[in-house]
């Protein structure tokens, strides 16, 4: 008898923040896989369109054909893709590798072509209140082996700016039922004026070695833009991080024509189309979408192998508002593709960890997954249950005239 899909459960578990997996059970007790669909701040939407849309459609399906099933599920909508039902999506294509991994006895890298590489190399996260505290985290880091290492500062004046907070911690790590979002304020000047001096300092306190990435979070005009790549030049970053907003692509043009900053951009598509041009006339040098927000596994190779024809390497998204299995499945990507550029990583505190074990490992600058078959990567049911999911949002950013940033 042919394997059949039997079951696709969906689980939004809050270890530490929230998640939401994808479960898919095969007619083989033995063989199920794990996906992640979390999308930060709006997780019950995708868990809907999982429960009550996608699952239905999979039921008595042969999990081997993932490629028909992608299509299925994204062309058969008729509505296409968005940021709920492409990560949804995910889950299914990366639950779907798990299961072709475990069933083969590979590890998906292997699945995807073998390795081209032993290791991925792999940037972490340093941020502080001032030039001394940036400078003592990213020490910090150097010490545990990184080799790149994305700095952010606090702007003088504002409560914090992205990647670093001025606020009392336990507004970021409370959750509660009744929590709205926090509010940033931000303003492009002071913020213009301070990387440039942030990042000198690193480099005369820190020297050339280690490479050092700054990201924008998309809070600057193309103009500004321009001028902060263009100042920054002399710094060598690795690259510059989502400088403008994502929607109008002509725009990256007015900055390339300014500078040589290689430039990153990609976590907000949620298409391989949306970041198309900016491949093809190479306006940047660096595509580093969502694997769990892109449509998954399946998605990231067909985006990898036209970067590569246009000399635009990979930087997939990795933050820690991502499962296990999606770390797991840029890892598996980055050590299979010629073009891989750099992985953005986080440590998951211990309680997720215990909760969604597998995660690729970190040693000396380098990420790395094992020869598990599949992903690599498990979920402690029991234990997911006793985290139930708690309703948070991301900050809103607004100038300090009230309005909401329109950059
Ligand atoms: C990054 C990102 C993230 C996002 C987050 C939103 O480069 O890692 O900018 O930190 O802000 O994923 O939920
Ligand atoms: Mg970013």
């Amino acid at each position: 008898m042919a394997l059949t899909i039997t079951n696709v459960k969906v689980l939004v578990t809050c270890p530490d923040r929230n998640y939401v997996l994808v479960k898919i059970e095969t007619s083989d007790p033995g063989v199920y896989g794990w996906g992640d669909a979390t999308l930060n701040g709006r997780e019950l939407a995708v868990a809907a369109a999982l429960e009550q849309h996608i699952a239905p459609l999979l039921i008595g399906r042969d999990p081997d054909r993932i490629e028909d099933l992608w299509q299925m599920i994204y062309r058969g909508t008729y509505w296409r893709g968005g940021p709920v039902l492409m990560t949804a999506l995910a889950g299914v294509d990366l639950a779907l590798w798990d299961i072709k991994g475990k069933r083969a006895g590979m590890p998906v890298y292997s699945l995807l072509g073998g390795r081209t590489r032993d290791g991925a190399l792999a940037y972490t996260h340093c941020s502080g209140r001032d030039f001394a505290e940036v400078e003592d985290s990213v020490r910090a880091a150097m010490a545990r082996g990184f080799k790149a290492i994305r700095v952010q500062v606090l702007v003088p004046g504002m409560s914090g700016t992205y990647g670093v907070s001025n606020q009392p911690a336990e507004r970021y790590s409370s959750f509660d039922m009744e929590a709205l979002p926090l509010v940033e304020r931000f303003e492009p000047s002071p913020y213009l004026r301070v990387i440039p001096k942030l990042v000198e300092h690193l480099r005369v306190a820190l020297g050339d070695e280690i490479e050092l990435l700054h990201d924008v979070h998309e809070r600057l005009t193309p103009i500004q833009a321009a001028r902060l790549a263009k100042e920054l030049e002399a710094y060598h970053l690795f690259f510059l991080e989502d400088p403008i907003r994502p929607e109008n692509k002509e725009s990256f043009r007015l900055i390339r024509q300014h500078t040589t900053i290689p430039i990153a951009m990609g976590e907000l598509f949620h298409t391989r189309w949306d970041g198309l041009p900016l491949i093809t006339e190479q306006l940047i040098d660096f595509i580093r979408c969502d694997l769990g927000h892109i449509g998954g596994i399946s998605e990231a190779r067909k985006i990898a192998a036209i970067a590569e024809s246009f000399y635009v390497q990979t930087a997939w998204h990795g933050p820690g508002d991502i499962a296990p299995m999606t770390h797991a499945a840029n890892v598996h990507v980055d050590l299979s593709i010629a073009n891989f550029g750099i992985q953005e990583m986080v440590f998951f505190p211990e309680v997720a960890q215990e909760v969604m074990p597998g995660a690729p490992t970190f040693a000396d600058g380098y990420l790395n997954v094992t020869d598990a078959p599949g992903l690599g990567t498990d979920v402690n049911e029991a234990l997911a249950a006793t985290y139930p999911y708690k309703r948070a949002y991301l900050p809103v950013v607004r100038r300090v005239d009230g309005s909401v940033g329109d950059w």
